[in-house]
Formats: C-alpha cells, sequence, structure tokens
C-alpha cells in the first residue's frame, strides 16, 4: 500500500498551493489526501483500474499528479516548490499558530529553514519586528519550541498507530507467527508513544525478524537477532519486536506491556506470596507454575485480569476495578462538524457513515458565528440547518451546535435559538491565558446557562503544542454535577482532553462525560478509539459516558 505516501505529498502540495493564494485548489488537494489516507484500498489498484476518480476530492489535475507520482515517485509540480522554498515545513508548521504562509514570510525575510534557525531569530527578537508577526507572537513561538524540547522523542499516539497497525497485520500474516499482540505504552494506549512494542510466538523466529526487517517503511535496523529486532520507520519512530516460546507468551506480555510501575508492583505481590515473576514466567522456587496467558499469570498471584490501560500504577491492584466502557458500547458521536461551517461533508454522508460505523444516532454541532475562520453559524442559519436535519429521515440526526463561550462567560448565540436546538456543546476557542480565577467562571458562567448541555474539550490543551488552561478543575467539577453539565473527552489525538487522570476525578466526583470525535470530516469518526481508550485509562464505565446512552435517554439528559 502506497496510500500514506500518496496522501502526504498531495496534502504538502496543498500547502505550498495555499501559501500562493491559489483559490479552491489546496482544499481539492486536501480533501483528496484525506480520502486516500483513510480508504480501505489501495491506491496502486484503484489506478490500475482506471478509478482514481471516484475518491473525494480527484478530479483531472489532481488524478494525474497521482500517476505521475506512481510512476516516477514524485511530481513535478511539488519538486519546484521545494525548490523554492527549501524549508523544513513539517517540522516548522508543527508549531503551534505557525502556519505555512507564515513559514514562508519567514523564509522569505530571516532565511528561517528550520526550527534551529527560528529559535535563534526568536532568541534574537528577530522575529517581532517582521510585519503581521509582533511581540506576541515571537513569545508563543518560544514556548512552542520549548513544548517540542521537552517531549522530544515522544510521539503522539493518534500519528504512529496507523503505522504500527500497518506492520503488525503483515506481521500477523506470516505463516510462520502463532500469536501476536501489541506491547508496551501503545497497548496501554497512552496519549504519547516512545516506541512501538510487539510481541510474537512463532515457531521460525529468524524468519519472522528477517521479514520484519524487511518490510516496507523500515529505514534502518538498529539490532537484530535471533529472537529480537529494532528498527526505525520512516516516520522516525521505532519499533521493537520481540519473540517469545509459547510457554511463556502470557509473562512475556505481561512484562512487555509495563508500566515499569505496574510491573515493579506485580513483581512485590508475586514475592508476597512467595513467588517469583519475571518475562519467562511465574515460579514457586523451580517450577513454573504459570505464564502462557496473562489470565493464568495474575490469576498466579492472586489477582483479576487488569486491562493494558489500567496499568500505570495508580491503584489497580488495591481497588476493585472497573467494568471498563468499551468501543461497542459508544451508540452515538455528539461533536461532528458538516459542510455548513466548513466540514468536508454533507450531514447526510456524515450521517450514513455514522450508520456504517453501527451508530444509533448522530449529533451534528458546527462552529457558531463568533468564530469566523471556521465559518461559524449564525442564529439564521442555525435554524435554517434544523429545517434540513429534519428531513433526513435516512438515519436519526439531532442538532446542536458548539458555540463560543465569550471572555465574560457569555455565549455568541442567542438563548431564544439555543433553546430550539436538541442540545448545545459550548467551548473556549479564543483568549486562552487568562488567570486561574477568571477562565475558572468564565467556563462556570457558561455551565450555568440551562441551555449549555456540553462543554467542549475542558482544558484547552493541545498535546506537546500547547498548555491546559489554568483552571480549578475541582471547582469545574463541582459545578458540572450541580448543574448537570457533561464534560467532553475529545478523541482527536491531539487533544484527549479530557485526559485520563481528570476523567477519574470526574468520574470520581459523579460527573456525566460524553466521548466524541470533533470530526471535520466523515472518517474522523475513527478517532472514536482514541476517546474510549483515553476514558478506559481514566477507570470510566458505561453508565459514565452519555453516549453509550439509547437515545431516549440521551434525549433526557440533554
Ligand atoms: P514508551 O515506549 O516510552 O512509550 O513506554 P513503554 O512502556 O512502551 O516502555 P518501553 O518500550 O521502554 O518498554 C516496554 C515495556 O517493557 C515497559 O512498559 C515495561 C517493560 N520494561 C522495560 N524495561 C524495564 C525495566 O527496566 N524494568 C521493568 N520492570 N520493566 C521494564
Ligand atoms: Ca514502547
Ligand atoms: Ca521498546
Amino acid at each position: 500500500m502506497r496510500n500514506k505516501e500518496v496522501s502526504k505529498i498531495l496534502s504538502n502540495i496543498a500547502r505550498f498551493l495555499a501559501m500562493d493564494n491559489v483559490a479552491f485548489k489546496p482544499q481539492a488537494y486536501e480533501r483528496a489526501a484525506l480520502g486516500i489516507e483513510s480508504m480501505e484500498e489501495d491506491i496502486e489498484n484503484l489506478y490500475s483500474e482506471k478509478k482514481l476518480k471516484t475518491i473525494p476530492g480527484v478530479g483531472e489535475g489532481i488524478a494525474k499528479a497521482i500517476e505521475e507520482y506512481l510512476k516516477t515517485g514524485t511530481i513535478r509540480i511539488y519538486e519546484e516548490y521545494k525548490k523554492k522554498l527549501p524549508i523544513d515545513l513539517d517540522a516548522l508548521t508543527a508549531l503551534e499558530g505557525l502556519g505555512a504562509k507564515r513559514a514562508r514570510v519567514l523564509y522569505q525575510k530571516l532565511k528561517i529553514r528550520s526550527i534551529k534557525d527560528l529559535e535563534r531569530a526568536a532568541k534574537n527578537h528577530k522575529i517581532a519586528p517582521v510585519f503581521g508577526f509582533g511581540e506576541k507572537t515571537e513569545k508563543n513561538i518560544l514556548e512552542g519550541i520549548q513544548f517540542l524540547k521537552r517531549d522530544k522523542g515522544r510521539f503522539l499516539l493518534g500519528d504512529i498507530m496507523p503505522t504500527v497497525k500497518d506492520v503488525f497485520d503483515r506481521l500477523a500474516s506470516l505463516k510462520e507467527v502463532k500469536k501476536i499482540s501489541l506491547a508496551g505504552s501503545l497497548r496501554r494506549m497512552k496519549e504519547t508513544i516512545g516506541d512501538g512494542d510487539i510481541l510474537i510466538v512463532s515457531t521460525f523466529p529468524s524468519k519472522v525478524v528477517n521479514a520484519f526487517i524487511n518490510f516496507p517503511g523500515v529505514e534502518k535496523v538498529w539490532a537484530k537477532g535471533s529472537t529480537k529486532a529494532s528498527v526505525r520507520m520512516k516516520e522516525g519512530f521505532d519499533i521493537d519486536l520481540r519473540i517469545v516460546p509459547a510457554k511463556s507468551y502470557g509473562s512475556a506480555l505481561q512484562y512487555f506491556t509495563g508500566s515499569k510501575d505496574h510491573n515493579i508492583r506485580t513483581r512485590l505481590r508475586a514475592m508476597e506470596k512467595g513467588l517469583k515473576l519475571n518475562e519467562y514466567g511465574v515460579f514457586r522456587g523451580s517450577k513454573m507454575i504459570a505464564g502462557r496467558t496473562e489470565k493464568e499469570v495474575y490469576s498466579a498471584i492472586g489477582l483479576p485480569f487488569i486491562p493494558p490501560e489500567l496499568r500505570e500504577d495508580h491503584g489497580e491492584l488495591n481497588f476493585p476495578l472497573p467494568s471498563l466502557v468499551e468501543m461497542k458500547d459508544i451508540k452515538g458521536d455528539l461533536h461532528c462538524h458538516s459542510d455548513w461551517d466548513g466540514g468536508s461533508d454533507s450531514i447526510k454522508d456524515m450521517a450514513s457513515y455514522a450508520d456504517s460505523l453501527g451508530y444509533e444516532y448522530l449529533g451534528i454541532a458546527d462552529h457558531t458565528k463568533f468564530l469566523r475562520i471556521e465559518h461559524g453559524l449564525d442564529e439564521k442559519q442555525l435554524l435554517k440547518q434544523r429545517e434540513a436535519v429534519k428531513k433526513i429521515t435516512s438515519f436519526k440526526v439531532i442538532q446542536g451546535c458548539e458555540t463560543n463561550i465569550l471572555t465574560n462567560g457569555t455565549c455568541d448565540i442567542k438563548d431564544s435559538v439555543l433553546s430550539q436546538l436538541d442540545y448545545v456543546i459550548a467551548g473556549v476557542h479564543s483568549q486562552m491565558k487568562m488567570t486561574k480565577e477568571e477562565m475558572t467562571d468564565r467556563i462556570i458562567r457558561a455551565m450555568k446557562n440551562p441551555h449549555i448541555d456540553i462543554i467542549a474539550h475542558p482544558t484547552g490543551r493541545l498535546i506537546q503544542r500547547r498548555d491546559e488552561f489554568l483552571l480549578d478543575f475541582d471547582k469545574i467539577l463541582r459545578a458540572a454535577k450541580e448543574t448537570g453539565t457533561i464534560l467532553e473527552i475529545n478523541s482527536n489525538p491531539l487533544r484527549l482532553d479530557l485526559k485520563d487522570v481528570n476523567i477519574r476525578r470526574a468520574r470520581e466526583a459523579g460527573v456525566k462525560m460524553v466521548i466524541n470525535t470533533d470530526s471535520h470530516q466523515k472518517e474522523q469518526m475513527e478517532l472514536m478509539e482514541y476517546g474510549v481508550a483515553q476514558a478506559r485509562r481514566g477507570w470510566a464505565e458505561k453508565k459514565d459516558i452519555v453516549n453509550t446512552y439509547s437515545l431516549n435517554k440521551l434525549l433526557e439528559c440533554l
């Protein structure tokens, strides 16, 4: 499958086109890139069947570009753009607030090509005087760089999971592979990942190792032994592979899933029982008493099976374990954007995608007018949209909106219109730097508006890019409980907001939550799995999450 590379190059071209202020084309390239990235079919097959134009966003021009890429390994206009603008666009635009256009200005004015150049310029106060930048931007750039440094070498779960899944599927299809599992932080679904870990049982380890190190996308081989290997993928992260005998699979999986702190606890627990636990098994003296399955291993040391997401030494050996919410419990997604606010897909298309995911209902919550860059809807448009939603009968769609909590805690849509919608989401999208007291009061004031049901991405963080708001979270929880406001668990891998520890606090405070994807394109609804994983890491059960409810019960609490 070369889908990912094709998608990447199209999306890069989109950015270059956008920088050149070309109209419409960038959106088409971006849309094509997203479509290709998320589709199941192999792009090369579609090409050989002359069906490229069935991909959303792909017209004559883009089809030609794809053909050129598949044949020559690059696209001429892309090479030309790169020559004109020889900068590390990916790294630079990874900084919060620095888009492609601004990166180009910095190159033209200050010859900034890399993060290093950028940092030097910002420290020497060269950025602020550039037209359109200013002191504040310069400060934000420096802060952003500090963020990158702090998390150096860690990757967003959602960025690396698709590649690891590819590798996993390739391994799983080898006939020499008898058992396979993700391990490490990936299996625990941590929000950021140092490296990927995969564990295998095989009848012919050296064959598996050889196949693995020759997979497409493997850029470097760090180490290769008879039962393990470690490689660097071209996306820049590493994958460790280990092959173990069947009789130790459970104990090895337990060991390599971690976390380290959880492992220390389990080993101590074993010792208290006069046993020894290591990656080879559970032993009484020299006799091995368990090791084949994880369940057997936990049971031998007197513990129930502990779901991987809980293995963080957060009390999982001592508390009664929750019965965690699962993907299959999710009945709908309540935070999805349509083409009414500039999202990619019509309400109808979003609805049929929700249907294909096996959901019972879909909530459309478009941005509202304060967010002009997001084409936010005003009162009139919301009411018009309401009529449009009513006409959809093929799937149950409910209509909300994602209104903006303004600095004083009021929101940008009149109550008389909010009251007509099925539900209302509210979120902070501006003025994020307020004192703790101000920000807490701002959000609580919004919660007290009887029309507001859900607070979107409540703490405002962007992982590795932007800190949480300063918030008195206990106060927020008390207010949520009092007003019956639901807190969102936003599934976007860059947000995961609420995060695990806050989910646990919310649950303990008796505050309900909703797991949403905040999709601006139908395929993004698949991000739900990251939100569910985060909820599980926060010990959440089905009853804590309102979009596990049937529609009637859901509407009652909205
Ligand atoms: P990461 O890769 O930084 O996101 O985090 P992990 O948890 O995947 O860590 P990694 O890849 O270094 O090792 C995988 C697992 O192997 C880890 O979760 C627990 C186990 N492990 C590795 N080194 C040690 C160790 O020194 N002591 C113990 N008890 N376990 C270890
Ligand atoms: Ca790891
Ligand atoms: Ca590792």
